[in-house]
This record gives structure tokens, sequence and C-alpha cells, in this order.
């Protein structure tokens, strides 16, 4: 080897500072970019203003397409009003992402888990004809997808369109920031004939109740002995994710309004927008009004209707509605949306209560903060629990119910007080616990094709509450083979107003009162069948009745359930298993069996009875 001469030692000297100075420069450039990248993917944030502007170069008439998402849920801490609170978001943005798409069009969802308890996802009012183990329905068509395990939602949207939204079925988490909107467009000309007030500009805005704590923490508070069905109050609400708290209110919360504004809506100050209301709240019934103007009402749950002229919606937990509004002339500028919590439904003062929410509708930019002068209208606040007057809308597309039902099924929906001073909520007899790990769904599809045991259930049997399968005390299961017409008349004992939902359908809203149903509503007869309103989400009031109509020829099992996220997990839930003779052939996919043998599934469900109780058996 030759030796090293001394200026060759100082050459590789002089050359090697610089290229290590280098090489230490670009390592730091790296090491602080990913450290960049890790936070902008945990950090928690608001949705923009823009991820919920309807795209305007939407192509109507392709199709169909794929729509592919990959989506990962987590706990994080954020302050949506100023208030922190833990959270379970998608992507760490709140409220979460809109999913449009066509009619026809597929939906991938991949969900992957990260949070500390189990989840599942809903699509609130899609139909999933041919799939219904994709309904995320908890203790109904899949069990819960642990922490740790992803999943993936694979459906087809067709035979609807309209305004949806998604939200987590387990327990109450939805509450905690696991809710997003879903838009599905029809072909262009479809379009214009269903909607008859044009507009240029389509967003959505999602209003809801909020809570400051974990809503697994409210629960058990709610369900312990001795609670006579008082739901948490909840203190605030928030338009899209947002809502401004005066800090100096709370002095028990870590608040902080730095960054945080009322939602802002830029709207066109010459064309006409379409604002499609969600109320993804857990528990509040909102009054929504914009100071000034007058708008038209033009869609219900998915369904176009002939516009009508209000100035005031109230819109129940899970309800729809679309709103044409028209920029007013002369235009001042700036105006309040005031989204009123009903608070006449609660069951308690709650000190921390702000009742109504506020965003600004800003028809031209300013420079300065946007602080509107509008004035509200005049009148009175709501008294009672009581929903829309919705008898005078009248959907577009004209859809009249079959004449007669096959079956009338008549359920008391109440609240007892049984053994153990614990409040739950009844259909009969009937207090629903969701098994989570035996989904209805697989308990029949499996029980039939590994046991061929007759009794087991009977396929010729056309109809009635299957319960040599489910134990009807806590799992109602009502099963029908073929396609029958089913009226259902909810009767309701107690002074809550309930939201029912039907998963996998829209029904039609026959009638509805208060007090006893009258004989003919009692025997299915005079009733007006001409194109009654058809929606998925009707609200069932305070010692009021409502008699629904639907055709159950959807093979599946569909929850029809109270949307009040506290009277659903107090049991106010039975189910209908739907063509049974189709079902009976059909096998659940392996992966969504699959997960039922997961550990963790458990981790997040609401509290058994028996830790109150003890178990006896
Ligand atoms: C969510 O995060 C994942 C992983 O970073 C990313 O692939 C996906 O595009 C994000 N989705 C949305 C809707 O932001
Ligand atoms: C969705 O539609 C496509 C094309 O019609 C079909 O191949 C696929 O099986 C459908 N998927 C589901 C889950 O029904
Ligand atoms: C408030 O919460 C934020 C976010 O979790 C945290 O960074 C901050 O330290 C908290 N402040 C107080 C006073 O607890
Ligand atoms: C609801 O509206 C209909 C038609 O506009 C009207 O006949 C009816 O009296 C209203 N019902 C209530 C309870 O106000
Ligand atoms: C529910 O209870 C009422 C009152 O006892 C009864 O008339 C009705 O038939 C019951 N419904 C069912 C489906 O059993
Ligand atoms: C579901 O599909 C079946 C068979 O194609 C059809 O008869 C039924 O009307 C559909 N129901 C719904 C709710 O989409
Ligand atoms: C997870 O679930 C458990 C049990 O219900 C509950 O105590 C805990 O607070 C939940 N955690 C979150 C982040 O929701
Ligand atoms: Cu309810």
């Amino acid at each position: 080897m030759p030796k090293l001469r001394k200026k060759n030692w100082f050459t590789i000297l002089v050359i090697s500072v610089p290229v290590v100075w280098l090489l230490g420069f670009v390592l730091h450039i790296l090491w602080v970019s990913r450290k960049i990248d890790d936070n902008l993917g945990t950090s928690p944030q608001l949705r923009a203003e823009e991820d919920y502007i309807l795209d305007s170069t939407w192509n109507f008439d392709t199709g169909p397409n794929t729509r592919e998402y990959h989506w990962i849920i987590a706990e994080h801490e954020l302050n949506p009003d100023g208030v922190y609170r833990p959270m379970t978001l998608i992507n760490a943005t709140f409220p979460g992402p809109l999913i449009e798409c066509s009619e026809g069009d597929e939906i991938v969802v991949h969900v992957q888990n990260k949070a500390t308890n189990a989840t599942s996802i809903h699509w609130h009012g899609l139909f999933q004809n041919g799939s219904n183990y994709m309904d995320g329905t908890i203790g109904i068509t899949q069990c819960p997808i642990a922490p740790g395990q992803s999943f993936t939602y694979r459906f087809n949207v067709s035979g609807q369109t309209g305004t949806y939204w998604y939200h987590s079925h387990m327990a109450m988490q939805a509450s905690d920031g696991l809710v997003g909107p879903i838009v599905i467009h029809p072909r262009r000309s479809e379009e214009i004939a269903l909607q008859e007030v044009r507009y240029m500009e389509d967003r959505v805005v999602l209003v809801s109740d909020h809570y400051y704590d974990l809503s697994s923490s409210l629960l058990i508070q709610y369900l312990q002995p001795g609670n006579e069905n008082d739901e948490p109050v909840p203190p605030a609400a928030v338009i899209n994710g947002r809502g401004l708290r005066d800090c100096s209110d709370l002095p028990n919360r870590n608040c902080s309004t730095t960054d945080r504004s009322n939602a802002l809506f830029d709207l066109s100050s010459e064309h006409n927008t379409r604002l499609r209301f969600i109320n993804v709240g857990a528990f509040a019934e909102f009054q929504i009004q914009i100071d000034e103007h007058e708008f038209q009402l033009t869609e219900v749950d998915g369904v176009d209707v002939h516009p009508q002229a209000i100035h005031r919606l109230n819109i129940n937990p899970a309800q729809r509605y679309s709103i044409i509004v028209t920029p007013p002339t002369p235009n001042k500028g700036l105006y309040w949306m005031r989204a009123r919590m009903v608070t006449h439904c609660f069951a308690y003062e709650e000190p921390e209560l702000s009742e109504e929410v506020r965003g600004i509708i800003r028809y031209a930019p300013t420079s300065e903060p946007p602080i509107p002068q509008s004035k509200d209208w005049p009148e009175v606040i709501e008294v009672e629990c009581k929903d829309l007057n919705t008898s005078a809308l009248a959907p577009v597309k004209e859809l009249a119910p079959p004449e007669k039902a096959d079956d009338l099924i008549y359920l008391r929906s109440s609240f007892q007080i049984g053994d153990w001073r614990l409040s739950r909520g009844f259909l009969n007899d009937s207090s629903y616990r969701a098994s989570i790990s035996h989904p209805t769904l697989s308990t029949f599809t499996t029980g039939i094709q590994e046991k061929s045991d007759k009794h087991l259930y009977s396929l010729s049997m056309p109809y009635g509450f299957n319960t040599y399968l489910f134990d009807p005390s806590t799992t109602l299961v009502y099963q029908t083979t073929g396609v029958r017409t089913i009226d259902i008349l909810l009767q309701n004992f107690d002074d809550g107003n309930h939201p029912f939902h039907l998963h996998g359908h829209t029904f039609w809203i026959l009638a509805a009162g208060h007090g006893y149903p009258p004989e003919n509503v009692r025997k299915g007869e005079g009733l007006d069948l001409r194109n009654p309103l058809r929606r998925d989400t009707a609200s069932l009031e305070s010692y009021g009745w409502v008699l629904i109509r639907f055709v159950a020829d959807n093979p599946g099992v569909w929850a029809f359930h109270c949307h009040n996220g506290w009277h659903n997990e107090a049991g106010l839930s039975m189910q209908f298993l739907e063509r049974a003779d189709v079902l009976a052939k059909r096998k659940v996919p392996e992966e969504v069996d699959a997960l039922c043998a997961v550990e963790g599934i458990e981790k997040g469900a609401g509290p058994d009875d028996s830790i109150w109780v003890g178990k006896w058996d």
C-alpha cells in the first residue's frame, strides 16, 4: 500500500468537511420534513369550507365509476368551538370527508382502525340492495372492526339519489366525531326534472349537537340505575364542525378560540344556492333560520319534493332537507344563519348550555371580520317537541304505495323502569341489546346453512316474529318470505320526540297524530294514498303516533330504531329480516364473518346491564 503523503491528507480534509456538512444538512432537512409530514397526518384540524362545496364541474352523465377512499380512524384532542375534547376522527379532520358520487357508482372505503375502541361505518339511507352485509350495523349485519384492524366497505349505489350521510354504528361513537356527508347525483336530465328551482351552487351543511365529554362516559351515566331517561343535555352545537364559545363562560374547560370562527358560507350574490342540511347530531332537534331570508324546501331524505316556501326548518337527528337560497335584494352582504336546539325536549338545566350556534352567510368578500347586522325572524321559539309539518310536502316523482298492507305491526314505544331501577326503551316488551359477536345476519344464514333443522326457521311461514332463533325480549326480529307490504303503527307513550329510521328503505308516511290512533288508521282504511311523503327517518312525536308503510323487498336484516343515540342505546330498536327465502341461499362474505373472530371487538360497546345487577346464570 502506498503511503499517503501529507498533501493528500490535507486535500481529503478540505474536501470532506463540506461533504460531511452537506450530508448532515440534507439529513437534517429530511428529518425535519418527515416530522412535518407526521404532524400533518396526526395533528387534528377542522374541515375547510371548500371541502363541503359540491364539484361545479361534476360530470353527471358518465359512469358508473368507482370512488375509492382510504380512511384512518384515530383519537385526537380538538377544540371545534374553542373547548378541547377527545374525539374520534377520520384522517384527523372534523367532520368527515364528503363522499360525492353518481347513481350507479361503486363505493369502496378502506377503513383502518387506529383507535383504542372498535368501530363500524353505517351508510345512512343507502339501500344496500344485495349487499346487506355492508350496512355497517353492529349486532345486526356485522361485528365491529376491532382496534388495529382494517376492513373494506364495498357496495354499489343504485335506485336512489340525493343527500345521505355516514356515521359510526358502534355504541355512541358517532357523537365523538365519526360522521360525514354523502351526496348521490342523478343524471343531468333527471336532476333538472326533480329539482324544480334552479341553482348554480350546491353545498352540504351539517348541524349537530356537541358534547364536551366522550360519549362512552356520558352513556354509562345515562344508563345507570335511578336515571329516569334523563338524556345528557348537549352543552353546545356546531355547524359544519364549527362554533365559537365564549371561553369565559366555561371556567372548568380547557378552552381557546384562537383560529376558531363561526362557519362561513361564501354564497353567490347572483345565483341561487342549494344547501343540503343534515342533522348529524345524537339528540337535539334543530330549528334553522337565515335572517331576512325565505327559502324553498326541495328535498326530504333523498326524495325531491315540489318547492315549499318557508323560513324556518325543523330538523331531527338523521333527517336531511335541501333548501334553495335566493340572494336577497337589496343585499346587505352579511347574514346570520341560526341553528337553535329545541331545548324544550331537554331533561334538565345544563349550566354550560349555549343553545344557538350561528353560521355566517357572506355575499361579498369583506376585509373586516364578518359580523352580520341582520335581524332574526320575529316569532317565538318552539315550545313543544314537534317536527316540521310535512303533510304539505309532495314528492316530484309520484309513487303511490300499494293499496293494502299484507301485515300491520302495532308497537308501543315507551321507557320503563324495571328491575334494579334501570330505565330502558321498549317497543312493546322488547328492549334491544346488541349481540356484539353474533350479528343477526350471520346467525340466520349460518344457522340455516349448517343445520337443516326445519324448526330453526320456517320458510313456509310467510311472516312473523322469529322467536325461535332470537330472544324477543332483547332481539325483536320480524321475518318475511317473498315480497310483502308492511304497515308499522308506532305509538309513543312518553314525552320525547323519536326520529325512527328504517335501514335499507324509504317508507311512506301515511298518517300521524296525537293520542290514540283513530279506528280507520288501526285498520289501515280511508287513508290518502295519492302521493304521500316518502323518507327514511320519521318523527314519532311526544304522545303521538305515526303510520308508515314499506315494501319488504330488500333481502337482508334491517334495523328499525330511534335515531336519538341515547334512546337507541337504551333499547329502542328492532329488526326486519326480509325475504328469508332469498337470504337463506346467500353467504356472508368471509372477510365480513372474519371480523367476529378478532380479539377486541367488544371494546367501546355500550355497558351491559350486568355491570349493575351482576350475572345470574
Ligand atoms: C386519508 O389518509 C390516507 C393515509 O394518509 C390517505 O391515503 C387518504 O387519501 C386520506 N383520505 C382523505 C379523504 O383525506
Ligand atoms: C356492483 O356492480 C357491478 C357492476 O354492475 C357488479 O359487478 C358488482 O358485483 C356489484 N357489487 C355489489 C357489491 O353488488
Ligand atoms: C388544552 O388542550 C391542549 C390540546 O390537548 C393541550 O395542548 C393544552 O396543554 C391544554 N391546556 C390545559 C391548560 O390543560
Ligand atoms: C299541516 O299542514 C296541513 C296542510 O298544509 C294542514 O292541513 C294541517 O292542519 C297542518 N297540521 C298541523 C298540525 O299544523
Ligand atoms: C304490542 O302491544 C299492543 C298492546 O298490548 C298489542 O295490541 C300489539 O298487538 C302488540 N304488538 C305486537 C307486534 O305484538
Ligand atoms: C332490491 O332489488 C330487488 C331485486 O332486484 C328489487 O325487486 C327490489 O325492489 C329492490 N329493493 C330496493 C329497496 O332497492
Ligand atoms: C373506549 O371504550 C371504553 C368502554 O366503553 C370507554 O371507557 C373509553 O372511554 C372509550 N374510549 C374512547 C376514546 O372513546
Ligand atoms: Cu327516541
